[in-house]
C-alpha cells in the first residue's frame, strides 16, 4: 500500500507538469479576430489617439484626418503610409499579423517638432489571456482534486466509532 504522502506528492507533480505546459507550449486557441476602426487626428505635433491596442489576426482600420497642416502616417513594420491634406481624411486598412510594438510616425514635414510626432500600434500576442484562464482553471480542478481525494473521508475507510 502506497503511503498517502506518496501519492500527495503524485498529485503536485501531475499538476505542476500541466502547468508548465499551459505555460510552454504552443498556444493553439486564439480571441476570433475582428475588425477594429480608429479615427487618429494629426496635428502639431502629435497623433490622437498617441496609442492604439489590436490583438494580433484583427482587421485594422485607420482613418486619419488632419486638423491644421499637411499630416503623413508611415507605419513601422508593415510598411504603410498615407497623407492627408487637412479637414480630409484618408483610410489605410490592414490585417495586424505581426505582434509586438510598431511605431506610426508622421511622413510628411509639417514644422520644428515633426520628428516627434509619433504614435504607437500593440499588437497583443493574442495567448496571454487564455493561457491565464487555463492555469486557473487548473488551479481550482487541482485543489478541488485534492480536497476530494485526501480531506474527505474515502469510501471503505470510513469508521463509524
Ligand atoms: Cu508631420
Amino acid at each position: 500500500m502506497r503511503s498517502p504522502a506518496f501519492a500527495q506528492n503524485l498529485l503536485l507533480l501531475i499538476f505542476v507538469t500541466l502547468g508548465l505546459a499551459i505555460l510552454v507550449i504552443p498556444w493553439p486557441f486564439r480571441l476570433t479576430p475582428t475588425t477594429r476602426h480608429f479615427s487618429v487626428d494629426g496635428r502639431q505635433f502629435a497623433y490622437e489617439p498617441g496609442i492604439l491596442q489590436v490583438n494580433q489576426g484583427d482587421t485594422v482600420i485607420i482613418s486619419l484626418t488632419a486638423s491644421d497642416v499637411v499630416h503623413g502616417l508611415y507605419l513601422d513594420g508593415y510598411g504603410l503610409e498615407t497623407r492627408v491634406e487637412p479637414g480630409q481624411s484618408q483610410t489605410i486598412r490592414f490585417v495586424a499579423d505581426k505582434p509586438g510594438k510598431f511605431r506610426y510616425r508622421c511622413s510628411v514635414s509639417c514644422g520644428t517638432l515633426h520628428p516627434f510626432m509619433i504614435g504607437e500600434l500593440i499588437v497583443g500576442p493574442n495567448t496571454a489571456f487564455g493561457r491565464a484562464v487555463a492555469l486557473l482553471a487548473l488551479v481550482v480542478v487541482g485543489v478541488l482534486t485534492y480536497l476530494w481525494r485526501f480531506l474527505l473521508p474515502q469510501p471503505g475507510k470510513a469508521t463509524l466509532s
